[in-house]
């Protein structure tokens, strides 16, 4: 979504207030859609929202961590940008996970916070954090925001909403915070406002055209190029010149957490999810390739399986071409061949471009890397088949992620938080377009897919959104379910409840040994299990809900739940004992093992990439 064509600016001066300023700049960029919690550190920016409340939404969320996560998953589900008001002391610091999530995934959002009146900074009014300096909030949410703005004089407000959409949409992508305090809400000032548009760039940034021909003589003298693509695909909406660039080489796709969606997986070429729980086929592309074109990603430990040579890359042995729109991530991780530091879609069309001028497509279903594709990839299905056909009971997740994807439409959004859900979600749950996956990818915490599925509802309301997490995610954030219910968002929220938390669980007992369990079972004081009655939590908060105990009846929830046109949660009843919750390990994870566990540890030490 392009903000600079919805920028207008006004060529007469109006007195307005700061918060008014604020609402009116909101406005005129587009946003529709700003979550927040009201307190007295914010009720004169909010009220600013009443006379504006036919051309933006201000909505309500239960907790400030899950307002940004609405937001957030407003932003991944349209590339829309979302906003965020919170009051001051309390009301801002619970924001700071959900902006972490934005900024570790490198995606905009706007979060404003109620400062100390300027006035009285430094006193210690209530709610100032004023210790070892005044209105200290925005130094808390500095490592996690592009920029943060603090200003003192209602006159700064027209250029500071400028400046925090240039710094939003500039360059790498990320989470701006304005921290007004009370009085600049209020206080009023005669103001011209200026066109928005005007105060940034829209276009691209393109490559060194003799990189990318550097890169484009590469891939042609390669024998077995991989194509790696990350989050930076969908940012710049690159698929089709991804299609292109993969379709002329005939070279496999694999991709990252935040990658997924950006290559429809139900393409020949897609080689399925690489990583230390990627699959079999994404691993053994990606490991055996002669030249790999990585686009916008960052090559973080799950991706790579901790850096260990020869599970997942082999570099430099296979040569590295990265595209990336953050000059400081080419090499970061790994050596490159070629760097090219741009926006995807300009340099994959330009790439593409030069390819075609220079080479010719290949035949390459009669090549020795596509047979090897299609072959391990029946393998993968023959590895995946006992346990999504299983049959028990309590059922496992692949099942439920199974009866899940035949019974969702095509075009489904589908969000995931951390553990096993995402992982399995990541391998197990074919998607087929850009912004049809959202998950956490580089924060990766639990209790962000409930709410984020609510924003992204709210963002798609013609598509299905189903968010799929656990238990234990769903005791982090589901109080956020009263928001859907009060705003009658019909997303479907599929929680694989299993009374644990289970992918811990298993580490404990996998890595560590059989009686290393220590707080991840949910348990009562007499140790009898304990598990949430997560469908009575839905119900009693105003959405439908109802538990699943058997595979056989996903489908038909599902159904009801889309039928329903109202926030429906399934509480399907998974196995937490392995070998049934066990994740479908095809690399390696770097979990340390402590000293004091003897041969474990020295295994440990022995195998790690470091
Ligand atoms: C906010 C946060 N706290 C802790 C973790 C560590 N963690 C990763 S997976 C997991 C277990 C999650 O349990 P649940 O949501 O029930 O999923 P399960 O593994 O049982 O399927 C935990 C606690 C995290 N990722 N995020
Ligand atoms: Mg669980």
């Amino acid at each position: 979504m392009k903000h600079d064509k919805e920028v207008k600016g006004t060529a007469v001066a109006r007195e307005l207030t700061g918060g008014q300023i604020i609402v009116d700049h909101l406005i005129r960029e587009g946003v529709t859609h700003v979550f927040g919690i009201p307190g007295h550190g914010d009720t004169a920016l909010m009220d600013a929202f009443v006379d504006r409340k036919e051309e933006i939404n201000l909505l309500p969320a239960m907790h400030e961590q899950n307002a940004s996560h609405m937001a957030d998953g407003f932003y991944r589900a349209s590339g829309k940008i979302a906003g965020v008001v919170t009051s001051i002391g309390p009301g801002a610091t619970n924001t700071l996970t959900g902006i972490a999530t934005a900024f570790a995934d490198s995606l905009p959002q706007l979060v404003i916070t109620g400062g100390v009146h300027t006035y009285m900074m430094g006193r210690g009014v209530l709610q100032e954090l004023d210790r070892p300096h005044s209105d200290n909030f925005p130094r808390m949410a500095e490592p996690v925001v592009k920029r943060w703005f603090n200003p003192s004089h209602v006159e700064q407000v027209p250029n500071m909403m400028e400046q925090a959409f240039n710094a939003m949409l500039e360059g790498r992508k990320g989470p701006v915070l304005l921290n007004v305090p009370q009085d600049v809400q209020a206080e009023a000032v005669s103001v011209e406002l200026a066109d928005g548009s005007k105060r940034r760039t829209a276009s691209r940034a393109f490559g060194d055209p003799e990189y990318i021909a550097r890169a484009a003589a590469l891939l042609l003298k390669s024998q077995r190029p991989v194509l790696l693509a990350g989050g930076g695909v969908i940012q710049a909406e690159a698929t089709e010149e991804l299609k292109a660039i993969a379709e002329f080489l005939g070279a496999p796709v694999t991709t990252s957490f935040m990658g997924k969606g950006s290559f429809p997986e139900d393409h020949e070429l897609f080689a399925c999810a690489c990583g230390d729980l990627g699959s079999i086929p994404g691993n053994a592309m990606t490991r055996s390739a002669d030249v790999l074109l990585s686009i916008g990603c960052r090559f973080s430990d799950r991706i790579t399986s901790s850096y260990k040579q020869g599970i997942t890359f082999d570099i430099p042995k296979t040569k590295l071409i990265q595209i990336d729109i953050d000059g400081f991530e080419i090499g970061k991780n790994y050596p490159v061949e070629v760097g090219i530091v741009g926006d995807a879609k300009a340099i994959l069309g330009a790439l593409h471009a030069e390819l075609v001028r220079t080479g010719k497509p290949r035949n390459y279903r009669e090549g020795a890397q596509f047979k090897e594709l299609e072959a391990l990839k029946v393998e993968w299905e023959e590895f995946l088949r006992p346990l999504r056909t299983a049959n028990v009971q309590p059922m496992t997740a692949s099942q439920v992620l199974v009866e899940a994807r035949k019974a969702l439409p095509r075009n489904t959004v589908v969000v995931t938080d951390s553990s096993n859900p995402q992982n399995q979600v990541f391998n197990e749950f074919p998607v087929y377009g850009p912004r049809q996956h959202i998950t956490p990818g580089g924060m990766s915490g639990i209790g962000f897919a409930l709410p984020a599925a609510i924003g992204a509802k709210l963002a798609k309301p013609d598509v299905p959104v189903c968010a799929i997490f656990g238990d234990g995610a769903f005791l982090q954030t589901g109080t956020e379910l009263a928001t859907a219910a009060m705003l009658g968002t019909p997303a479907i929220f599929l929680v694989i409840n299993n009374g644990g938390w289970g992918a811990i669980r298993n580490l404990q007992l996998n890595m560590f040994g059989e009686d290393r369990e220590i707080i991840t079972n949910f348990k009562t004081p007499d140790g009898k299990s304990w598990m949430a009655d997560i469908a009575g939590v839905a119900k009693s908060l105003g959405c439908e809900g109802e538990r699943v105990v058997d595979a056989a009846e996903i489908g038909p929830a599902i159904k009801r739940a889309m039928e329903s046109g109202k926030p429906y949660v399934i509480d399907a009843i998974c196995a937490i004992e392995r070998p049934y919750s066990n994740m479908h390990v095809t690399g390696w994870w770097d979990i340390t093992v402590p000293a004091y566990l003897g041969d474990l540890r020295a295994k440990y030490v022995k195998g790690r990439g470091f």
